[in-house]
């Protein structure tokens, strides 16, 4: 067989070990090679910006933006349009040009941060994964620059808020460029994908401060699942400042503004409460997408990851921004600081007819730390009863894959005394069963986002203060975290740097973990896949 392509990034890849001819995301091997080089290029800058600041010379906050950027268009579903990716290739390599010059000793540095350029598709065919011979090196490679790209993601939200940390944008590019190093040992990249954990935690501390500085603490709150009677847009995807600003520009026109997957939680936050056109949740999580935006009936924002290939019948209602795209669908320009201009979506949408109604109710979220926090009382005489006796964290992605079933069929047999603890788009398989509250406290307890996987980590470390613990372990938590894209693979080595030991992955463990990678990881960190839900149960809550 030939292979067109290689890419193994994502936890649905082909035969649990790589797409080589197409993407099961849809992704072309043009596209896969466009990202491939993309990758590369950035890589190179990376190299250059890092021996920059060893020589002392500051890199301007806009080349650490850049380089963010690019690393999230790069991300499983983000981005599928061949000719704006080439169009960042060639902006990586007049931005290296231009600061390569000022290196003062530029022949130490990898050929990656030398290259100026050339045939793209011939040089995209010798810088892909499988470049890298040894495949344990290529395997913590690839964990170190998946997990770069969740940590870029979250970086570059936080950016749109206009809060930066240069720390992490020096570590993301030292440990870009490290991926190049021939010179590092397998024990170095190990303890440099740890280290990435440890900035994954710092890049989310950022985020979480631009969020709750921007738009509050998120706060216990009812979300409508049903729809109103005006037209509307509907925003799927990350990106709190781009909702904001749609929300803004909606105001007095008639047009209804609704979320969709990863946009739930804007919901939770007080400074989007006062917005009356601002409805509620419409659908699941990112694979349903195919039906339910085919049913939403009006425009659609993706303002990040998951898009899934489109249907003919809605792609010209499509619309994306920020690092998302798709060829032959409208992208809405503006970097940050600038106001983006909505107005085509909101004409749009006037010509739409209101949604169609997929269901009815209301769902509950806003479970951050500080939420959880405010409850601690609460929570804590929870535990030293008795009556919660476990939580459960099922944080993390959902996807197509029938296997995972697994979640909704474990979060409905999980004992009446256990909590689960949520954050990412995961929560889709169980936040509508109703599993009912122990003591007023909901079984189902939402933080938000998968970045928002953060305030899980601050409450785990609050309870460890209050119960006088010396070990996060000694808690009464367990982890059984599903995975999809590089987003989670940055929460993951946050958790293991965070020291939190014995998560259980699934639905299939990476399949760029390399035998003797993946043996690191259960020994060190008793890692571990999923079993059938009644040998889960039995371990993780009996
Ligand atoms: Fe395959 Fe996932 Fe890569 Fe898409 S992102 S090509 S599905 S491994
Ligand atoms: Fe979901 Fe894509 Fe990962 Fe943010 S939207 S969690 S999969």
């Amino acid at each position: 067989m030939q292979t067109k392509m290689f890419c193994y990034q994502c936890q649905e890849t082909a035969g649990c070990t790589g797409c080589t001819r197409v993407g099961v995301c849809g992704k072309t091997p043009e596209v896969a090679a466009q990202q491939d080089l993309l990758v590369y290029v950035t890589k190179g800058l990376s190299a250059v910006t890092t021996q920059l600041r060893a020589e002392g010379t500051a890199v301007a906050a806009e080349v650490n933006h850049f380089i963010t950027l690019n690393l999230f268009v790069t991300i499983t579903n983000a981005n599928f349009d061949g000719q704006a990716i080439t169009e960042r290739i060639e902006q990586t390599l007049q931005r290296k040009r231009e600061l390569l010059a000022q290196v003062k000793t530029p022949d130490t540095l990898p050929e990656a941060a030398r290259w100026d350029g050339g045939d793209f598709a011939a040089k995209a065919a010798t810088v892909g994964v499988l470049s890298t011979e040894n495949e344990d090196i290529r395997s913590l490679r690839e964990l170190i620059t998946y997990g770069l790209k969740g940590l870029a993601a979250y970086s570059k939200h936080a950016n749109a808020l206009l809060a930066d940390d240069e720390e992490v944008d020096a570590f993301l590019q030292r440990a870009l460029a490290a991926t190049l190093d021939d010179s590092l040992t397998a024990d170095q990249l190990t303890a440099l994908a740890l280290e990435t954990g440890k900035y994954g935690v710092q890049g989310m501390a950022l985020l979480d401060k631009a969020n709750t500085t921007a738009f509050g603490n998120p706060e216990i709150t009812r979300v409508n699942i049903g729809v109103g009677d005006k037209p509307g847009i509907l925003v799927s995807g990350h990106d709190l400042r781009d909702l904001e600003q749609l929300l803004i520009q909606t105001q007095g026109t008639g047009v209804d503004v609704y979320t969709h997957s990863e946009m739930l939680p804007a919901h939770y936050y007080p400074a989007f409460k006062k917005y009356p056109n601002f409805i509620g949740n419409y659908g699941n999580a990112w694979w349903k997408q195919k039906e339910e935006f085919e049913a939403f009936g009006g425009p659609i924002l993706l303002t990040t990851n998951c898009i899934v290939p489109p249907k003919d019948s809605y792609k010209d209602r499509l619309y994306t921004t920020g690092a998302a795209g798709y060829p032959g669908c409208t992208h809405i320009p503006g970097d940050i600081g600038e106001t983006k201009d909505f107005s085509a979506l909101i004409e749009h949408a006037k010509r739409c007819a209101p949604p169609k109604a997929l269901e009815q109710g209301e769902i509950v979220g806003g479970f951050a730390h500080a939420q959880v926090l405010a409850l601690a009382d609460k929570v804590v005489d929870a535990v030293r009863s008795g009556a919660i006796r476990k939580f459960v964290v099922m944080a993390g992605c959902d996807g197509r894959a029938k296997s995972r079933e697994y979640y909704t069929e474990f979060a409905k047999g999980l004992p009446k005394d256990t909590v689960i603890l949520t954050a990412g788009c995961a929560k889709y398989k169980y936040n509508k069963l109703d599993l009912g509250d122990i003591g007023g406290i909901p079984r189902v307890l939402d933080a938000g986002q998968c970045n928002d996987s953060y305030s899980l980590a601050v409450i785990a470390l609050k309870l460890k203060e209050v119960f006088g613990l010396d070990d996060i372990n000694d808690l009464p938590i367990v982890y059984n975290i599903a995975w999809y894209e590089q987003k989670a693979v940055i929460v993951l080595l946050a958790l293991l740097y965070l020291g939190v030991k014995n998560i259980h992955l699934g639905p299939t463990l990476p399949a760029f973990l390399s035998p003797n990678v993946a043996k690191v990881l259960v020994d060190t960190f008793g890692i571990a896949g999923i079993g059938t839900v009644e040998e889960d149960l039995k371990t993780l809550v009996q």
